[in-house]
């Protein structure tokens, strides 16, 4: 696997740990995690059986962020009419790009989020739903949506405790024989007031999944029917 990008991650090497501690501690957690999935992922990958193929262009737009109606700046701030988490989201409209083979990775910035709260309300946890718009080049052109849950825990920003949770749904991508492409984002956990994470996302391409099952499928009967035959014989030995 090769991950491809802009992140401290990209060189896929163990160094490359090191210069993540530059990094705030939720977003070091979230890509550490989200590294974790991508390896995982890749696994998958590997296992399902990789064929083997052309390298193949992916580039893609990170082109905005659609919030869901319980975020927003403005209003009370009261807690007994406080109703919009002010969360502010920021696409950097980047292009990226890359050749990827089967399990590499493009991992880049999407943009940055911050939160602007220093009490939530009870009023303000509704409606916390995000997705992340992704404008497609290569290897087709098009827009795909990844999409998040948002959990905010009403009470006082400052204590040690995680505020507001921004928890993404990986999302696969089919692009017919050729393969597959994995979209996913790392977690954001906000614990303190007016603080900025910045959210990364990566393109994962996948193995092609289906020759590769009925291989394992076909595989897997062989394997009965030896099985059968050796029973067979032997119970004609006996
Ligand atoms: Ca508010
Ligand atoms: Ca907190």
């Amino acid at each position: 696997m090769r991950v491809h990008g802009d992140s401290p991650l990209a060189a896929g090497t163990a160094h490359a740990y090191g210069s993540v501690q530059m990094f705030q501690e939720g977003a070091m957690r979230g890509i550490l995690r989200l590294f974790g999935a991508l390896v995982a992922a890749a696994s998958l990958g590997m296992a399902a059986g990789g064929a083997s193929a052309a390298p193949i262009s992916v580039s893609v737009t990170s082109k905005n962020f659609i919030t869901g109606p319980g975020y927003g700046a403005g209003g009370s701030e009261l807690p007994a009419l406080a109703d919009l988490l002010n969360v502010s989201f920021a696409a950097n409209g980047a292009t990226h790009s890359a050749m990827l083979d089967i399990n590499d990775v493009l991992l880049f910035e999407f943009g940055t989020v911050t939160m602007n709260e220093q009490l939530i309300s009870a009023g303000e946890t509704d409606n916390l739903g995000v997705a992340a718009v992704f404008s497609f080049i290569d290897p087709f052109a098009g827009l795909r949506l990844v999409t998040a849950t948002g959990t905010a825990t009403a009470g006082l920003v400052s204590d040690l405790d995680v505020d507001l949770t921004i928890d993404w749904n990986p999302v696969l991508v089919s692009f017919g024989s050729r393969g597959l492409l994995q979209i996913n984002m790392n977690t954001l956990n906000f614990r303190q007031p007016d603080q900025a994470l910045t959210q990364f996302a990566s393109v994962t391409l996948l193995a092609v999944p289906e020759p590769a099952s009925v291989a394992l499928v076909g595989l897997a009967l062989a394997g009965l029917a030896a099985t059968r035959r050796r029973r067979a014989q032997s119970s004609v030995c006996r």
